[in-house]
């Protein structure tokens, strides 16, 4: 299963080591535009999954298609009519019945109640009054509208954006800091290298095709995670897996689950399988292994890199009488020393590009792995050479796609008469509106603890006292961390408002629900590709919207005018949808015109229904991250204190972070496969090759992978059999936190002792027994900061037990609309 031999191996160690055959692809084939013409009258339009091509038949939309072409199938593109024709859609704005009777003092428990229809107008007016209630009463800092999530794309209807724009303009709100995705590494990142690796151009997929000679692929599934974009997926990524495959270069996959990227590889690949969280003491194997060796780079650790020494006192036991070798990680990890060792030696003899995805960064300690990973790259001495050192994003918005020469698009701004003018992940800048701001994950412990303080990389902070929340654009009772702690703390609340397409978990526990539309009933515009910019799309509307939905522009417009007599144009800035959508890509024309790239007119571009391609750049397609570092470090200096890559930060020494020490460190999780007790597994959440997130778990999609209409778990055959579990049975998954059932998969790709259920799946109480129906993962995951440096998501860190089910199917109500609706 993990074992990997030498034979498998294209080159091995040292003397043997000669030249690879390089599939010679450079520049990447720049894909033949589709250019049928739309004689069949499909629309263009474009989603977080790509640019489609929608088809609308008597009033419906019926198929939504890729655009571009492409090889690697991607699930989520035919997603469309689903996304617009279920019953899961809220058709009317809805209100509490309990919040209805008392908004002042609500009865009722929110996700136990019933929902009554009500008129926009209605609706408005009483989210206007309560909302200024709270805000005169309790101040500008009790209304929460971090409101994270993955709304759709598009550069006007950016629900949390739009959210914001409202609140700024109402006198400001408490905020969020960071995101889900990367909460640990994109604060250890900056300390160790001075920036944060994860949303970055990486050395392009070109240049990897060309001189790396092997690839890891360290806790990534690409196949899966470039089925999306920020911005607009444009396919490069998924490309070049399917090239990299092809090239016959060496690719190791370090994974417990045999991810879809594992088997896509199929004997192109080799997998190992170390048990989850235990990465870091992988990592420490392999480099006690070099230093035994003496196969690390001294001469580049001493040029490029600060506090080396103290880490290799660790690594030999000499600070802490543990000596950190291939044996004592081989313990932890369940990756044996004889494959440990082949590791050291490949990555040393050979051009390697360590390449890793962010699954086990969500994870208590979760700054350690990326550290460690960064630290063994420079111990290998090839950051900075072409195909050589790390990546952080190159399973994410496709962040080795070469940057082309484009006129880029600004989007709406959360500060009215600006446009941002990044279009890309905006979750790190702080808007002029934030009165307070928290880091993201970090919402239930806010909830329980208002005013209470609390460390964040270095800094004290002291948690809002919120009294109202706001939820556009995201799936915060999917998302976030223990369920049913979640479910209490808002309980606290005076107010919960969420704008939603469609009746999720957060829409049962609001007071007040707002219709809102999906990407298919509206215009916008996206870049494709957040790195490339690729092209310029136009998402066109296709279909008109569906019952009373209305767009987060126009609902945040009315609701402007309430705050004040012409709130709304002042809000709109005078302009309406198509009007902003001309603005933007006005912007954008004369950006384009800065670098040479002549765009046509909007409403040419418009009419012509196509995606613009901007101009390849052979220099940028050239580009290798660390090159100029590499080249004169004193000149092209890191922006650490040191100005090199830390191995050692005199800064979070600084801290004095129990959770969080000074150089990478492996620390025993509270909850992980070494502590479990006999009858314990590990659960992990990866993301889903079939979902973003929560979004399309109603969808027809569903058919292709729920087992007994309930989300699956995978079980590995050993423990499967353990447990008198076999594929199809559903099962009741456990532990002190909740209760879910899930769909048994039992199979030989996953790592002993650990399951998976896919993260996104709603969840679906059941009234009486409090099991949530339909698998939802987060029902049992631990709710804790990776550490307090960062305080980022750790779901990835939780203990399960797992049994047969034997009781009543507990048919799933997820998808179905609460009462009165
Ligand atoms: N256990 C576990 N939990 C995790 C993770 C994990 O790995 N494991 N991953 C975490 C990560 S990385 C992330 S990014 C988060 C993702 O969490 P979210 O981004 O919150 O998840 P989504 O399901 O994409 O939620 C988007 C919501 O926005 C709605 N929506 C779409 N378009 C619009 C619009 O135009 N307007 C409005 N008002 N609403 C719209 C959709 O219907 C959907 O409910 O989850 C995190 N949670
Ligand atoms: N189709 C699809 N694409 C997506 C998303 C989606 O929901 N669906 N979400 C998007 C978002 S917001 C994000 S943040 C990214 C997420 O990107 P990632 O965070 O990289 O995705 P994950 O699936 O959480 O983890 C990637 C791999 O890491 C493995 N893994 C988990 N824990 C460990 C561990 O301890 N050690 C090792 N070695 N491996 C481990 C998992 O098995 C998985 O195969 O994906 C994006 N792309
Ligand atoms: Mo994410």
């Amino acid at each position: 299963m993990s074992n990997i031999s030498r034979r498998k191996f294209l080159k091995g160690s040292g003397a043997t080591a000669g030249a690879m055959a390089i599939a010679s692809i450079l520049p990447m084939p720049v894909m033949a535009k589709y250019d049928i013409g739309r004689s069949d009258g499909k629309i263009l339009t474009a989603g977080r999954m790509g640019v489609l091509l929608a088809e609308v038949k008597d009033g419906k939309l019926v198929s939504t298609t890729n655009a571009l072409p492409q090889t690697v199938v991607n699930h989520l593109q035919s997603t469309g009519p689903s996304q617009v024709h279920t019953k899961a859609r809220i058709k009317h704005p809805m209100v509490r019945k309990g919040y209805l009777a008392n908004p002042e003092n609500p009865q009722g428990i929110r996700g136990k109640d019933e929902y009554v229809r009500v008129s926009w107008e209605q609706a408005y007016q009483l989210a206007h009054e309560q909302h200024l209630r709270i805000r005169e009463q309790y101040g500008a800092e009790a209304i929460f509208a971090g409101s994270y999530g993955w709304h759709s794309s598009g550069v006007l209807h950016d629900a949390r954006t739009l959210l914001q724009r409202y609140m700024e303009l109402a006198g400001g709100y408490s905020g969020s800091l960071g995101d889900y995705s990367t909460g640990a590494a994109q604060i250890i990142m900056p300390h160790v290298v001075g920036s944060i690796e994860v949303y970055e151009q990486q050395t392009t997929y070109p240049v990897v095709l060309e001189h790396s000679e092997v690839v890891v692929l360290w806790g990534m599934n690409p196949i899966n995670t470039l089925e999306i974009a920020w911005t607009a997926a444009d396919g490069q990524g998924l490309e070049f897996f399917h090239q990299l495959k092809k090239s016959g270069k060496t690719v190791i996959a370090i994974d417990p689950i045999r991810s879809e990227t594992i088997d896509f590889f199929g004997d192109n690949a080799q997998w190992i399988a170390p048990h989850p969280m235990t990465d870091v003491a992988l990592g420490m194997g392999i480099a006690h292994t070099l230093v035994k060796n003496n196969k690390h780079d001294t001469a580049f650790i001493e040029k490029y890199t600060h506090g080396f020494d103290k880490f290799k006192d660790y690594l030999l036991g000499v600070s802490d009488d543990v000596v950190k070798d291939a044996a004592w990680a081989a313990k932890i990890c369940g990756v044996s020393v004889k494959q440990i060792e082949l590791l050291a030696d490949i990555f040393s003899n050979n051009r390697t590009m360590l390449m890793a995805g962010w699954g086990m960064q969500r994870q208590q300690y979760g700054e350690q792995p990326h550290w460690m990973i960064t630290t063994l790259a420079a111990m290998l001495g090839q950051i900075g050479l072409p195909g050589g050192g790390f990546g952080f994003s190159y399973h994410y918005s496709n962040g080795g796609n070469p940057a082309r020469d484009a006129g880029i698009l600004p989007s709406i701004s959360s500060t009215i008469g600006s446009v941002s003018d990044t279009n890309g992940s905006s979750w790190l800048s702080k808007n002029k509106g934030v009165v307070n701001a928290f880091p993201v994950a970090r919402i239930t412990e806010a909830l329980e603890n208002p005013g209470q303080q609390y460390q964040h990389n270095g800094q004290t902070l002291t948690f809002p006292d919120i009294k109202m929340v706001w939820w556009c654009g995201g799936g915060n009772f999917t998302h976030h961390q223990d369920t049913n702690r979640l479910v209490r703390a808002w309980q606290n609340l005076e107010l919960s408002v969420v704008s939603e397409i469609y009746w999720t978990a957060a829409a049962k526990h609001a007071d007040i629900v707002f219709p809102i539309t999906t990407s298919f009933e509206r215009n916008d515009l996206t870049m494709v590709g957040d790195y490339s910019s690729q092209y310029l799309a136009p998402m066109k509307q296709v279909i008109a919207p569906q019952a009373e939905a209305k767009s987060d522009f126009e609902v945040f417009a009315d609701l402007s005018e309430k705050l004040f007599a012409g709130g709304s144009e002042v809000y709109r800035e005078g302009r309406d949808e198509m009007e902003w959508l001309n603005h933007f890509y006005k912007i954008a024309q004369a950006s384009g015109r800065n670098v040479r790239v002549p765009m046509p007119n909007f409403s040419h571009f418009w009419k012509q229904n196509q995606e613009f391609e901007m101009t390849w750049n052979e220099k940028n397609a050239q580009f290798v991250r660390f090159a100029d570092f590499r080249e004169n470090p004193v000149l092209n200096a890191l922006g650490t204190p040191s100005g090199k890559i830390e191995i050692y930060s005199e800064t979070i020494a600084s801290y004095n972070l129990p959770d969080c020490p000074a150089h990478p460190t492996w620390m025993e999780p509270t909850e992980y496969t070494g502590n479990a007790k006999a009858d314990e597994l590990q659960l992990m959440t990866a993301h889903s090759a079939y979902r973003l997130h929560s979004q399309f778990n109603y969808a027809d999609i569903r058919k292709e992978y729920a087992i007994a209409n309930k989300e699956p778990i995978l079980i590995h055959e050993q423990d499967a059999q353990k447990h008198g579990i076999n594929s199809g049975d559903i099962v009741r998954v456990f532990n002190q936190r909740g209760q879910v059932l899930a769909g048994a998969q039992v199979t030989s790709g996953i790592k002993p002792g650990s399951v998976c259920i896919h993260e996104g799946a709603w969840p679906d109480f059941d009234p009486q027994l409090g099991i949530c129906r339909n698998g939802g993962p987060n029902v049992l995951t631990l709710d804790i900061p990776a550490s307090r440096l960062s305080n980022g998501c750790a779901a990835n860190s939780s203990l399960v037990k797992i049994e047969k089910w034997t009781g009543n199917a507990l048919e799933t109500q997820a998808f179905e609309p609460p009462l009165g609706a």
